[in-house]
């Protein structure tokens, strides 16, 4: 029997799991001893990854769409040309921008890389990823404060404070392993949580602050201003690491205890007492996720923790921080290194020093890289259904569950020429609606590395062999180089280590720098965070970033940066009466639960039918009971039937539904964040009826 170590390939934690592996079947799955991230322990998906493609076996060949509507089997080389050619025939006629990708914070980084070559460098296409929908929020909210997408903490930061104050977090179900390290912390510490929902976190927290729904920006600026009237703020770490907090202590002048109550929902003295705890916390952590980064005005409220967290000194010290929780295991890869939004390692297209630096990195001329970033998701969306865009290739996402208003995808999917699907299941909503599905394998059979919510580069190695004809991602975009005769500017992409060679040099001087790490030093190991050059020693692998009150930025200062709060978006109306929140349901749901459907234990105890967490009372008031389909009519002009969960986690005027069945998006906005972009999924008013 042979022992793999690798990594499990949900969640941003990426535990390291060993599988054991005899005539390339897995015998048994057991989380990695010793690992510095999850230690032994990992949740009911990581002990389940052997379960993947074996209840719904994926096609080994691709599949195309006939003149009758079927999929009928093609060889790979016919698909790359298919691929090849149809890509090249679009794009001579309609243009180059004409066809577009959208890929994951799901593959490896090998994998997004040579995805953004082919797509970026050669083809000169607009690209963009999921996690648009996740973390571009954070993405540019620490470009802007610290000057670089920089997340400071490492998870024993968890272990090691004394007040963690979780906002729009809910670690219990979405990151059970970094609650498990919250447990594990000796400091008797105090735990709050900020959600309008009594969370399965909220529920085992010292305090649960209820607030309105997106209210946070004006909860945090009022914070601040009574934390600075009490001067209890840290003025000496202002003044010498900090810029602008002349302005920002101006702005948030107006956000008085006196109005927080009815704007918040927060008493006044509950204001008082959360300042006070934390000026008295030695060691502050604040720790968000989706409840933040999916709203109208995402970008300002993750700053405005980070103004928390840079006035009162907590943060490049252990247990402090201003931190964002990472969702899909490589999201922290695919916004270094898709090609995207920025080069490889970081920097902008327009960065002359950084096109110099690429294009040696990828010997490849200046000219061919991108000149400026990609246009994101929603707007590739809204080209497909003006007819710019005519091709679609999407990779490790399922958009018809997944994209907010979801009305919008499917409108956009009926417009394209070219729809293709790469995904590891023929039976996915988006495969129904593609002309083109490219069977991938699933991580089992992958190689890689993988970077982590705390900067950390594990490899994926393959527990199982690959059969004949078995393709993985890295394998579908070389072919797909290949038939369309990239030739020499394949040469350094030849293979995963090939790839991750090259984009390691491409991080040479930057932030991220990770020069110093060998491909096969992340084999059977800790895993090392980013940064580590070339010559550094590996003294810990706990490492936080900014220790030495340093920041990206010109001037090497973290940055207030504020704003008015915005109205809600869209504006209540007497019509639609109700919230309409989404997010995680249980621990064991992935998604759009392509994969965790083949998880028994899951399947046979979460329901089965789209279903709402509605206020018992407000149900009593419609004569709905438990189990009872309702109808929710959005703002949005959509309607879809859940099944009624009654429960006193939500307030009375609240609904919650859980983002894994296809009715969700029906419900949700076309509302971003106007700097990241990023949907505003938890944020919609909605009016319901009972279904007869
Ligand atoms: N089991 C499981 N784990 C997962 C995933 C999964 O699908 N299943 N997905 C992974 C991914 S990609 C991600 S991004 C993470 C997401 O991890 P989380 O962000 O922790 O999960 P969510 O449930 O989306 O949202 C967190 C909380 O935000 C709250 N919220 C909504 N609106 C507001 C608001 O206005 N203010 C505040 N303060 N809170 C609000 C919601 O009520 C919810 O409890 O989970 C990762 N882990
Ligand atoms: N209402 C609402 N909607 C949301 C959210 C929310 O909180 N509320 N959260 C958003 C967030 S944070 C996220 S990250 C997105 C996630 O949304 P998606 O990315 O659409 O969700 P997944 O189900 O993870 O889709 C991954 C797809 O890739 C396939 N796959 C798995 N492994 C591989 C592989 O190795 N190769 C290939 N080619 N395919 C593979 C799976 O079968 C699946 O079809 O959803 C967003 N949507
Ligand atoms: S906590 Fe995340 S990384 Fe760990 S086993 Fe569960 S899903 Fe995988
Ligand atoms: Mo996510």
């Amino acid at each position: 029997m042979k022992k793999v170590q690798s990594t499990c390939n949900y969640c941003s934690i990426a535990c390291n799991i060993d599988f054991n592996v005899e005539d390339n079947e897995i015998v048994s799955v057991v989380p990695t001893q010793g690992y510095p991230v999850n230690n032994g322990f990992c949740c009911i998906k990581g002990l389940n990854l052997d379960k993947q493609n074996t209840k719904f076996p994926n096609p080994v060949y691709p599949l195309i769409r006939g003149k009758d509507g079927d999929m009928e089997q093609i060889s790979w080389d016919e698909a790359f040309k298919v691929m090849a050619s149809k890509i090249k025939e679009l794009q001579d006629k309609y243009g180059r921008e004409s066809v577009a990708f959208i890929s994951t914070g799901q593959l490896t980084t090998e994998e997004m890389a040579l995805l953004g070559h082919i797509g970026r460098n050669y083809l000169g296409m607009n690209g963009d990823g999921n996690t648009r929908l996740c973390m571009a929020t954070s993405v540019v909210a620490h470009k802007q404060s610290y000057g670089f997408d920089a997340p400071p903490y490492t998870f024993d930061d968890l272990e090691l404070s004394d007040t963690l104050i979780f906002i729009g977090a809910n670690p219990v179900v979405a990151h059970p392993i970094l609650w498990t390290r919250v447990r594990n912390n000796k400091n008797n510490p105090k735990i709050i949580v900020i959600d309008p929902r009594q969370s399965e976190t909220a529920i085992r927290a010292d305090e649960w602050i209820d607030i309105k729904p997106k209210a946070d920006l004006r909860l945090l600026y009022t914070l601040a201003n009574y934390l600075i009237e009490k001067d209890w703020i840290d003025k000496d770490y202002i003044e010498k690491y900090t810029e602008d907090f002349e302005g920002f202590k101006e702005h948030v002048k107006k956000y008085t205890l006196d109005e927080v109550e009815e704007k918040t929902g927060i008493s006044k003295g509950r204001v008082e007492k959360l300042a006070e705890t934390i000026y008295k916390g030695k060691r502050v952590s604040f720790w968000w996720t989706m409840g933040v980064n999916q709203s109208y005005q995402a970008v300002r409220t993750a700053q405005a923790i980070i103004n928390l967290a840079i006035m009162t000194g907590n943060i490049g010290r252990p247990g402090t921080g201003a931190n964002s929780i990472t969702g899909q295991c490589n999201a922290m890869g695919s916004r270094l290194f898709s090609n995207t939004t920025g080069f490889y390692g970081g920097g902008d297209y327009d960065n002359e020093n950084r096109r110099n630096a690429i294009s040696k990195a990828l010997d490849m001329p200046e000219e061919m890289l991108p000149t400026k970033p990609t246009i994101p998701y929603d707007q590739i969306i809204e080209r497909c259904i003006t007819g710019e865009i005519k091709g679609l290739w999407i990779v490790a996402t399922n958009p018809i569950v997944s994209w907010t208003n979801s009305r919008k995808f499917r409108e956009a999917t009926e417009h394209l020429e070219f729809f293709v699907v790469q995904d590891i299941y023929d039976n996915t909503e988006s495969v129904k609606m593609c002309h083109l599905l490219l069977p991938s394998q699933s991580g089992l059979k992958k190689e890689g590395v993988l970077i982590n919510s705390e900067r950390r580069l594990s490899r994926v190695v393959p527990a199982l062999r690959k059969e004949e004809n078995e393709y993985t991602d890295y394998d579908i975009f070389l072919g797909v180089g290949k038939a369309l005769g990239m030739g020499k500017y394949l040469d350094k992409w030849k293979t995963p280590e090939d790839a991750f060679n090259t984009i390691r040099e491409c991080t040479k001087g930057m932030p991220c720098d990770f020069t110093g790490i060998e491909y096969d030093m992340l084999k059977d190991s800790d895993g090392i965070q980013w940064p580590f050059k070339k010559g550094d020693e590996l003294k810990s692998n706990q490492r936080r970033l900014y220790e030495d009150n340093k920041f990206f930025t010109p001037s090497g200062k973290a940055k207030f940066i504020y704003e008015e709060v915005a109205e809600e978006n869209p504006k209540p109306s007497e019509d639609y009466p109700y919230y309409f929140n989404t997010g995680r349901g249980t621990v064991g749901q992935w998604h759009t639960q392509t994969r965790t459907n083949e998880i028994e234990f899951v399947t046979a105890i979460v329901p089965g039918e789209a279903y709402i967490n509605i206020h018992p009372e407000l149900a009593e008031e419609y004569g709905i009971k438990e189990n009872d389909k309702v109808i929710v009519n959005s703002q949005n002009g959509e309607s879809a039937t859940f099944i009624a969960k009654l429960s006193r986690t939500v307030k009375k005027n609240h609904i919650y539904a859980p983002m894994h069945y296809i009715e969700c998006n029906k419900i949700t906005p076309s509302v971003y964040d106007p700097y990241s972009k990023e949907p505003s999924y938890k944020f919609i008013h909605v009016n319901i009826k009972k279904a007869i």
